[in-house]
């Protein structure tokens, strides 16, 4: 059925903002961490629970489906992510020069990527759904390059974060390159896979880039800060 991964889906995320809030750090450098990864399953809780009851899933006139749900849950949870990110470099940093502007410009690069992609799932068959897809990939690729150059060089500060970071960016960016290659071969894209394999695909990715991902990076965070004395 359809409607089982959804349903996994709301069920996972919500267990899963429970146990990352009541494991994850309450005090010091890592409870932003903390209130962060927490919020972020709560919220694709709520997508999951709105697509399982079929809430905004858009049939369009070529029968493709968008699940509105799903880019309201990453319009939130993306920028959530990659405030976290850009905190994290900051761990490294000797000081907070500058840490606004970049939680300000990541966001908006990201929040350009996701209302783009939303237009692309929402253009018919044709160029102009590629245009938008394209559009969408250059703001990506713009945040690819804040976590990987300015942000990177200011987390090197502290050798130890400085490699937590590159692990946790590295990991993040392997599953955010793997959505827009899904859009791209599913139904609102060439439709090569199904809708059903595209919402299993999904779940498994969101999986990982909210719930492990907010594991694995405390943990390596922790370690970081444990080493560098902080
Ligand atoms: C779209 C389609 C257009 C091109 C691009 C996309 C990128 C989506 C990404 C989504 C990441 C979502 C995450 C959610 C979980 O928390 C919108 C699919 C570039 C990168 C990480």
């Amino acid at each position: 059925m359809t409607q089982t991964p959804l349903l996994i889906g709301f069920v996972i995320m919500s267990l899963a903002s429970l146990a990352i809030y009541a494991k994850g750090a309450h005090r010091g450098p890592l409870r932003g961490h903390t209130l962060i990864h927490a919020a972020v399953p709560f919220i694709a809780a709520t997508a999951y629970l709105a697509m399982y009851l079929g809430v905004g899933n858009l049939i369009k006139p070529d029968d493709s489906i968008t699940y509105v749900a799903r880019y309201f849950d990453w319009l939130l949870t993306t920028p959530l992510l990659l405030a976290g990110v850009v905190s994290s470099a900051y761990l490294g940093a000797r000081e907070r020069d500058g840490q606004a502007g970049f939680v300000a410009s990541i966001v908006t690069l990201d929040v350009m990527m996701i209302v783009t992609g939303l237009v692309a799932s929402l253009a018919l068959y044709g160029t102009i759904k590629w245009v938008f897809f394209a559009w969408s990939c250059v703001a990506f690729v713009g945040a690819l390059y804040l976590i990987w150059k300015p942000l990177a060089a200011l987390s090197e500060a502290s050798p130890a974060i400085g490699a937590a970071y590159r692990k946790n960016s590295g990991f993040l960016t392997v599953l955010w390159l793997i959505y827009p290659v899904v859009f791209a071969v599913g139904p609102e894209g060439i439709w090569a896979i199904s809708d059903a394999a595209t919402l299993w695909i999904i779940l498994v990715l969101d999986v990982l880039a909210k719930v492990v991902y907010a594991f694995t990076s405390e943990r390596n965070l922790r370690a970081a800060l444990v080493h560098s004395g902080a």
